[in-house]
């Protein structure tokens, strides 16, 4: 009889991710969603909402002394966004490498912003630098907190 042992999932971890108001508007929610979800990440937290400028400053605070800091709060306050919370093994680094660079103009083809998108101030999508700044977030964006759950599916992901 075949058995196999169950998946190690100690290296679990989480990040925020958010689709910027440029991404909702162009219909690219599906899309992002789509690539994490078929890499293997497990959603643990999904809802559009519209930020207050409190919460964005909050958000953004380690920016508030660049030149950029008012036109990038005007930006992500323009519309609704998408936050969304993923777990799994290195999903903070990972998650940025799916998202590309900052400039998508650097970024890979292949990620999210160098398929998508130009300019940085338009840069679609947001992921955590950290997995203290992704705690940081996570409770910022989800106060109520993101699920927790065990997904079947780990043994296919994880050895
Ligand atoms: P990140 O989103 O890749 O983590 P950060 O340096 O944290 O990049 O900057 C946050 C956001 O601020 C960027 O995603 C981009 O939308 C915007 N931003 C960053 N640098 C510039 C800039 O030089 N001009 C305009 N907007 C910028
Ligand atoms: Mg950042």
């Amino acid at each position: 009889q075949l058995s196999f042992p169950p998946p190690n999932m100690s290296q679990t971890e989480r990040t925020y991710i958010m689709v910027k108001p440029d991404g909702v508007e162009r219909g690219l929610v599906g899309e992002i969603i789509k690539r994490f979800e078929a890499k293997g990440y497990q959603l643990c937290a999904l809802e559009l909402m519209q930020p207050s400028k409190d919460l964005l400053e909050q958000h953004y605070r380690d920016l508030a002394s660049k030149p950029f800091f008012p036109k990038l709060v005007a930006y992500m306050s323009s519309g609704p966004v998408v936050g969304m919370v993923w777990q799994g093994k290195e999903v903070v680094k990972t998650g940025r490498k799916m998202l590309g660079a900052t400039n998508p103009l650097e970024s890979a083809p292949g990620t999210i912003r160098g398929d998508f998108c130009v300019d940085v101030g338009q840069n679609l999508c947001h992921g955590s630098d950290s997995v203290e700044s992704a705690e940081r977030e996570i409770a910022l964006w989800f106060p109520r907190g993101a699920a927790s759950w065990t997904r079947r599916f780990d043994s296919f992901i994880y050895e």
